[in-house]
């Protein structure tokens, strides 16, 4: 077969928009691809649920491909360690109790899993505000992180979820954008965006967990920004709460939408 240019480009273009079409009414949109997206991501659509990621870089990961300090191996207790290795992924008892795996192999796996379930990971595409209509999350309004980057003046595009994850770490970015826009309270304690706490792996992986949830109807919140929207503490390059946070977010969501169905 002789090559040909252009169908080279209409391959692409034609797949990627219908792809890009068919993932604007879902029923569960996960903004950030880390750790944490990207385990909610594959264990929601295992479920059967329609799942779509959206991630402002060009290479998903988040935190996972830079290990500590530019070290590229994460700690996984091992709880989490069971899940990585359904994954295909490597431990290596470094210390007693203390699984090390390469990051970029559990990249590698989690990325394969996640589009092997059926889900497309956007990335180059950020999440720039919510859709809120009456008291609840509707879905995301996105654009091409380029256009951000590049600070033009470029209208967004608005998709649908019934369920709206926000995974982005550190900044909770789409949670902090909810409550500067509308003022809204949060489920914590004071209703307020509590902030991130300062580092206490211990703690924070287990309270990483139990921050896991919906903060406002619609959206939910796992990994790091659970514990930055509550006021836990950071970890640093240990992973299993972002993990099992994953899992979590998934399981509480699933039990959700099954009680709600026609949301
Ligand atoms: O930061 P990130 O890895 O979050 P996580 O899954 O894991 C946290 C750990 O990496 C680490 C830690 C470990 O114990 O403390 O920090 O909770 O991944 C967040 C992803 O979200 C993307 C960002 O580029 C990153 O890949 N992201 C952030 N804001 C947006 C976004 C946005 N507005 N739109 C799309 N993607």
């Amino acid at each position: 077969m002789q090559l040909n240019d252009v169908e080279i480009s209409r391959a692409i273009i034609e797949r990627f928009t219908h792809r890009l079409l068919d993932n604007f009414e879902v029923d569960a949109a996960i903004v950030g691809a880390g750790p944490a997206g990207l385990t909610a991501a594959f264990s929601l659509a295992e479920k059967g649920i329609r799942t779509v990621v959206f991630e402002r870089s060009l290479r998903p990961g988040g935190g996972m491909p830079g290990g500590g300090m530019m070290f590229s191996e994460i700690v996984v207790p091992q709880d989490a360690g069971r899940l990585l290795e359904n994954c295909g992924v490597d431990l290596h008892e470094q210390r007693p109790g203390y699984f090390v795996a390469d990051s970029l192999q559990v990249l590698g796996a989690l990325l394969l899993r996640t589009t092997r379930a059926g889900v497309k990971i956007f990335n180059l595409v950020s999440a720039e505000d919510v859709l809120l209509i009456e008291d609840r999350i509707r879905g995301l309004v996105l654009n091409w992180s380029a256009v951000e980057l590049a600070g033009l003046h470029v209208d967004p595009l608005t998709m649908t979820a019934r369920a709206v994850v926000d995974a982005t770490g550190h900044p909770a970015e789409v949670v902090k954008n909810l409550v500067r826009k509308a003022r809204v309270k949060l489920n914590t304690p004071s209703g307020a965006f509590e902030g991130e706490r300062p580092m206490w792996a211990d703690r924070a992986e287990k309270l990483t967990l139990d921050n896991t949830g919906e903060v406002y109807p619609g959206l939910w919140v796992a990994g790091m920004c659970a514990n930055a929207v509550h006021g836990g503490p950071r970890m640093g390059p240990i992973f299993g709460g972002m993990f099992l946070s994953g899992v979590r977010v998934a399981e509480l969501i699933a039990a959700s939408l099954r009680r709600t169905p026609e949301r």
